[in-house]
C-alpha cells in the first residue's frame, strides 16, 4: 500500500475545519502514514463540473491526481463528492488513452502530466477494506454507546458498478464501522436516499432541497437517534444548515452532525471540542453531556 496524501476539498477547510482536525488526529492515532496535498484545487465538484463539461472536469481532476502522483502517494478523500469526482476521473483516464492525451495537452501548459499511477480512496472504504471494522474496534478505548442515524450519501454508494462495496440499496459497511466505535446504528426509513444537497440542488432549487432534508430528518428523529453520522461535508452542511432553515418555519430538530472522523475521534477519547463539534450550527448540550458521561465513566473503569 502506498502512503496517503490527504485531499481536503473545499467545504472542510472553509466550513467545517473540525473534520480536518479530527481526521488528522485519528490517522495519527491509527498509525496511518499521511501527508498534506499542497496546491490542490477543488476536486472539482462532480455534480457541477462533470455535469456541464467533461473535459474541464477531467483536466481539473487530473491536475489534483498528478500532484499525488508526483509524491507517489494514493489520495485519501474525506468527502463523498471529492471521492466520486477524483476516483471516477482516475478510472476513466486510466482506461481511455484518448482522453488521457487530451487532458495531458492541457496539463503540459503548466508543466504537469497525468500518468495513472495512483489510486483514490475514501476514508470509509479505506478503513473498511484496509484496516477492517474488527481491527478498528481494538483501538477503541471509549465505546460510545450513542444511537446514530448513519447517512451514507449518494456518491459513496453509486454508481454501484464502480463502488463495489456491497449492495447499494442495503449497504452495511459504514454501519459496521460505526458499530466498531461502540455506537449503535439505528435503522430508519429512507436511509439510502439523498440528503438534498448534491448535484447543484442546494443552490438551484433550495425549496426542493430542504424538502428532501426534512424527509430524512423526520425519519431519523422518529427512530430516536442522538446524532447523524455522515462521511461527506456537503451532507454534513445540508443537515446542519437545513435544521436552522427548518427551525425558522417552526420545525425544530436538534440532531448534531458528526462526520465519521469525528465519531472515531470521540471513541478514541478526544472531546467534542477537540473534534470540532462546536463548529456545527446545531449544538446539542444533551449529546455533549452524554459523551462527557461516557468518557468520564470509561476513564474511571
Ligand atoms: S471540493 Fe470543491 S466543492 Fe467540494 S468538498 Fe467535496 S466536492 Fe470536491
Ligand atoms: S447525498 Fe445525495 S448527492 Fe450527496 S454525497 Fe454528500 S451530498 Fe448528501
Ligand atoms: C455532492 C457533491 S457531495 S455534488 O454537489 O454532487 O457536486
Amino acid at each position: 500500500m502506498k502512503e496517503l496524501s490527504l485531499f481536503l476539498g473545499c467545504l472542510i477547510p472553509n466550513r467545517y475545519p473540525g473534520i480536518e482536525k479530527a481526521t488528522k488526529l485519528v490517522l495519527d492515532r491509527l498509525d496511518i502514514k499521511w501527508s498534506e496535498l499542497k496546491e490542490a484545487s477543488c476536486c472539482p465538484a462532480p455534480g457541477v463540473f462533470r455535469s456541464f463539461d467533461r473535459i474541464t472536469w477531467l483536466a481539473l481532476a487530473s491536475r489534483n491526481l498528478a500532484l499525488a502522483e508526483e509524491k507517489n502517494t494514493d489520495l485519501l478523500t474525506i468527502c463523498n463528492g471529492c471521492f466520486s469526482s477524483l476516483s471516477d476521473a482516475n478510472n476513466i483516464l486510466k482506461s481511455d488513452g484518448n482522453l488521457r492525451n487530451e487532458v495531458n495537452t492541457h496539463l503540459k501548459k503548466i508543466g504537469k502530466e497525468y500518468l495513472g499511477t495512483i489510486d483514490v480512496r475514501h476514508i470509509i472504504e479505506f478503513l473498511y477494506r484496509d484496516i477492517g471494522a474488527k481491527t478498528l474496534g481494538k483501538f477503541i478505548e471509549k465505546p460510545l454507546e450513542v444511537r446514530c442515524a448513519v447517512h451514507y450519501g449518494c456518491h459513496l454508494l453509486k454508481p454501484t458498478k464502480d463502488r463495489k462495496l456491497g449492495k447499494s440499496e442495503c449497504p452495511v459497511f459504514f454501519d459496521e464501522l460505526v458499530e466498531a466505535t461502540g455506537a449503535m446504528s439505528v435503522p430508519y426509513e429512507g436511509k439510502t436516499s439523498c440528503c438534498g444537497a448534491g448535484g447543484g440542488v442546494r443552490s438551484a432549487m433550495p425549496e426542493t432541497s430542504l424538502k428532501m432534508t426534512e424527509y430524512k430528518l423526520e425519519r431519523m428523529n422518529k427512530a430516536g437517534v442522538d446524532c447523524i453520522v455522515n462521511a461527506c461535508p456537503f451532507c454534513h452542511l445540508q443537515y446542519d444548515a437545513g435544521q436552522v432553515e427548518l427551525a425558522k418555519t417552526g420545525k425544530v430538530y436538534s440532531l448534531p452532525l458528526v462526520h465519521y472522523s469525528q465519531l472515531l475521534g470521540l471513541a478514541l477519547g478526544y472531546t467534542p471540542d477537540e473534534v470540532g463539534l462546536h463548529l456545527n450550527a446545531i449544538i446539542s448540550p444533551e449529546f455533549e453531556e452524554k459523551i462527557a458521561q461516557i468518557q468520564k465513566r470509561n476513564n474511571s473503569d
